[in-house]
């Protein structure tokens, strides 16, 4: 079968970063993720995830860079991770979509979440991250 990839956001915002907390389907809900979802045919993981992002917590945002990886979900799809800031004048996020709980996580509180388990790779590469993100640039 074709490889299907599903884009995750690490969102970097002032030390922290946001945790998801899904709504479903049942198998997931109440597990924490890094927002994102499927690349749709024909487009590129970027936009997708920057699409994402908009539908599913109402931001503005911009990729920073690739997480080194790809991580395997069930068949066909594979998890990439981008850094992400959100653009200036952009709203807080909410939890539109998929979602039921949101949080900022310092680097001191990341692990407190339940994190879905092919998540945590990129996690913990997003936390070596956290600080170094670039306010205003
Ligand atoms: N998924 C994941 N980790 C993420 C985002 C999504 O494991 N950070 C999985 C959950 C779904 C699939 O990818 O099985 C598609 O996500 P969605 O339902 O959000 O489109």
């Amino acid at each position: 079968m074709t490889e299907r990839i599903v884009v995750g956001a690490a969102l970097l915002d002032d030390g922290r970063l946001l945790a998801a907390r899904r709504s479903a389907p049942a198998e997931l809900a109440g597990r924490w993720e890094l927002p994102g979802g499927k690349v749709e045919p024909g487009e590129r993981p970027e936009d997708a995830l920057v699409r994402e992002l908009r539908e599913e917590l109402g931001v503005d945002a911009a990729l920073v860079e690739r997480i080194p990886g790809r991580w395997p979900l069930r068949e066909p799809y594979v998890l990439q991770v981008w850094t992400a800031r959100l653009l200036p004048g952009s709203a807080a996020p909410r939890p539109l979509e998929d979602h039921d709980a949101l949080r900022w996580l310092p680097a001191a509180e990341v692990w407190d979440v339940d994190w879905l388990d092919q998540d945590v790779p990129a996690v913990r590469a997003a936390v070596t991250r956290l600080g170094a993100e670039r306010p205003g640039t």
